[in-house]
């Protein structure tokens, strides 16, 4: 796939970046905290930073859905790239449709040379950046959902809304692992393991956390009560790609997402929250897996699915 070594593209993954079915998260490399503190670096202001992501990426998903959640539309920028990778991974496409304001990259590559002419590592979506200083600030999606969900709050339209509180901390951490081990890596396991043991392996710790987490939703409407938190948006960004995407790309064909009662109300619940709908584009999502995974890059038109339909799950 390619990444960065001191700086300069290179077209093959070097020892300890490789990913395959054992292997699939790395360090991101940019791990500034944004803060309302005179001595800090990157202090919370309007319009300083900017969110480079594309509609394709779950990891990008949590990012996205908080800072709309939160009301950090007008204070936060987003700047989108291509939703499928070119030859030296993410990029601004050819069509025109995305431009990169802060440098003009013609790949997201150049912003992180831009950021750290040594960098060496992996060259990932969601990126922060911050317009003032002219670099990364943190390229870690969990990071940057905390940081908008808690530094920003002096800006947010929503600043009551908290993803994190306090007295729940422990359960989120938990299930954010959970979600993070058994769903969002699970599918890439399925996808990118190299012999039939490890998918087999792979496959049923991913349906077996399906089916816990289907029962889980039985009593509850959310993972953790009454109102959602992180791990809710990091297993939503799963479930709303998984019967387009994953069901059939990475070969994860137990169950669809609709097959299973409570995860499948829970996924429409979850989108119809007002302004969570903009965050999810499935025409974009689908042409950036397929165009990139698929062998021919044909885009399947199907599966009909539809996440307006009403659910129930206001009466758990
Ligand atoms: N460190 C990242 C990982 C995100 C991630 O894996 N993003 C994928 C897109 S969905 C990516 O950019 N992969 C490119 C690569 O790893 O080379 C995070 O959690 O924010």
């Amino acid at each position: 796939m390619g990444m960065l070594v001191n700086g300069i593209w290179q077209d093959d993954d070097v020892v300890g970046f490789v990913r395959d079915g054992k292997n699939v998260r790395f360090n991101s490399g940019f791990h500034d905290w944004i803060k309302e503190d005179a001595s800090a670096t990157f202090n919370p202001e309007a319009s300083r930073y900017a969110l480079y992501l594309n509609r394709t990426c779950p990891w990008s998903h949590r990012a996205s859905v908080t800072r709309e959640l939160k009301g950090l539309g007008s204070v936060i920028d987003e700047v989108l790239l291509e939703p499928s990778m070119g030859a030296q991974c993410w990029w601004f496409g050819n069509s025109g449709e995305y431009t990169d304001p802060a440098i003009g990259a013609t790949h997201l590559h150049e912003l992180y040379s831009a950021s750290d002419p040594q960098f060496t590592g992996r060259v990932s979506v969601p990126v922060l950046w911050d317009k003032k200083l002219k670099r990364i600030v943190n390229n870690d999606s969990g990071a940057l959902a905390r940081m908008f969900n808690t530094e920003f709050n002096q800006f947010a339209k929503f600043p009551e809304v908290d993803f994190y509180p306090e007295a729940l901390r422990d359960e989120i951490d938990e299930f954010n692992d959970y979600v993070a081990d058994r769903l969002n890596d699970g599918v890439y396991r399925c996808l990118l393991a190299k012999n039939q043991a490890d998918y087999e392996l792979a496959f049923d710790r991913l349906f077996e956390a399906l089916d816990f987490l289907d029962h889980h939703l039985s009593t509850l409407r959310y993972l953790l009560g009454a109102t959602p938190t992180e791990p809710d948006w990091r297993l939503f960004a799963c479930l709303v790609r998984f019967d387009s995407i994953y069901y059939s790309l990475y070969n994860c064909n137990l169950r669809r997402i609709v097959d299973y009662p409570n995860l499948w109300g829970y996924t429409r619940d979850l989108y119809q929250i007002p302004n969570v709908a903009r965050t999810v584009d499935m025409e974009d999502i689908k042409k950036g897996y397929y165009r990139v995974i698929s062998r021919d890059g044909i885009v399947p038109k199907g599966p009909s699915i539809d996440l307006n339909e009403p659910h129930s799950r206001g009466d758990l």
